[in-house]
């Protein structure tokens, strides 16, 4: 679970630079000490003991890396297919078979208990942890402190550095076991302190909640989770679908129709299947326009959204878990040769779009959805396929013409 942006998912966090912080680090570590020995009334108010709230901070200090990782914006957004690339590996997709039998049991009790889909499970935790392979290295303590104390998320910090003395004070881990990452998502599941607050599931009986020792603990969390952010049993996350020669791409992103109506388009699943569950609805999706794969996408793929609100994020957990199921690669091909626009670039096609009379609501260097409809009357009247993508050629064009 990333609480902030995909761009700062740990697959993008590489070069990590130690930070010249204005104070020396001695007297930042003063004034650190006296920030979190004032927040000891607010922990108290939240029935943290003195004692927990002691050994919790015993020897913490403020973490610049934290600052760093908090702080890091990269120049390239990375394309789709390279987060696909990079997060569906075939030794994430072998991990997940062997997972998938280690905790069948575990797993059978969860389907029955939270009507999740066991591949999607194992899914969400290739994704989070890879099976528990990397949890994170940071102390949860540490991180949130520091992103309480100083920075551009001291209220996100701060709420989530009380909700994790909730979390000892309870005794479902200890200090030294709470580890995560560095915006402090924790253990397998890589749940933030307040979604771990009301969504964590002790299910080995045990009386602790714990996500990072026990499995099951995780596993169950994860469908908790899942089900209470709207999964619906027996539905699909979604599915690759290809589109017919001459196909309306307004009808992208325009919100879900039933899957008959997409069939009797000429949707259909790759190689040319029919589509199923014919009664649901499922919206289309273009991740990379036109020129790349299409997907219809059920309620479910909300469901994964709220783990992470990214489409590379939900199509990943989607995609993998097909793999894990024993369904084939995507069929659609990427436009590799694409780069995404940055930021800056983003801004520039927005003002000159509105510079052109289409209304692109704020200039914010984001592609929502008044973005893509303004796109898509530039596309119509270009006489290009209107699929809102806003590419770097959507861009040269708007330059030069
Ligand atoms: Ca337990």
């Amino acid at each position: 679970m990333n609480p902030f942006k995909i761009r700062s998912l740990p697959l993008v966090l590489t070069m990590m630079l130690v930070a010249a912080a204005p104070l020396g680090p001695s007297r930042a570590n003063d004034t650190f000490e006296k920030w979190v020995a004032e927040l000891w009334p607010q922990a108290r108010a939240k029935g943290v003991s003195r004692q927990t709230f002691e050994a919790a901070f015993s020897g913490v200090t403020f973490d610049p890396g934290v600052i760093e990782s908090a702080e890091y914006q990269p120049e390239f957004v990375k394309p789709i297919w390279e987060y696909l690339d990079r997060a569906v590996t075939d030794k994430r997709v072998y991990n997940g078979r062997e997972m998938l039998r280690s905790y069948a049991n575990v797993l059978n009790t969860i389907e029955a208990v939270y009507g999740v889909d066991r591949h999607i499970v194992m899914a969400v935790w290739g994704m989070e942890s890879s099976y528990g392979q990397f949890l994170g290295e940071k102390s949860v303590i540490r991180s949130l402190a520091t992103l309480g104390y100083r920075g551009r998320r001291t209220r996100f910090g701060r709420t989530q550095l009380l909700a994790a003395l909730t979390i000892l004070e309870h005794g479902d881990t200890g200090p030294e076991r709470m580890i995560g990452s560095w915006a402090g998502a924790m253990g397998h599941t890589q749940f933030i302190p307040t979604t771990y607050n009301v969504y964590a599931v002790d299910f080995d009986g045990d009386g602790r909640r714990d996500i990072w020792d026990t499995v099951a603990d995780a596993l169950a969390s994860t469908a908790n989770y899942l089900r209470a952010s709207g999964w619906r049993p027996g539905q699909p996350w979604g599915s690759e679908v290809v589109l017919p020669k001459g196909f309306d791409y307004e009808l992208a992103d325009q919100g879900a129709r039933p899957v008959s109506q997409w069939q009797r388009l000429g949707v259909r699943r790759p190689g040319g299947g029919a589509l199923t569950h014919g009664g649901e609805k499922a919206t289309l999706i273009l991740p990379a326009g036109a020129r790349g794969p299409a997907f219809l996408v059920f309620s479910n793929f909300k469901a994964i959204l709220r783990y992470n609100n990214a489409t590379a994020y939900a199509l990943a957990v989607g995609h993998l878990a097909d793999r894990i199921r024993g369904e084939a690669a995507l069929a659609g091909v990427w436009p590799t040769g694409d780069r995404p626009l940055t930021d800056a670039e983003t801004r520039q096609l927005q003002e000159l779009l509105a510079a052109r009379g289409y209304p692109v609501g704020a200039i914010d260097g984001i592609i929502g959805a008044r973005t893509r409809l303004a796109i898509r009357a530039f596309q119509r009247a270009a006489g290009l396929p209107p699929d809102g993508y806003a590419s770097a050629q959507l861009l040269e064009r708007l330059q030069n013409s």
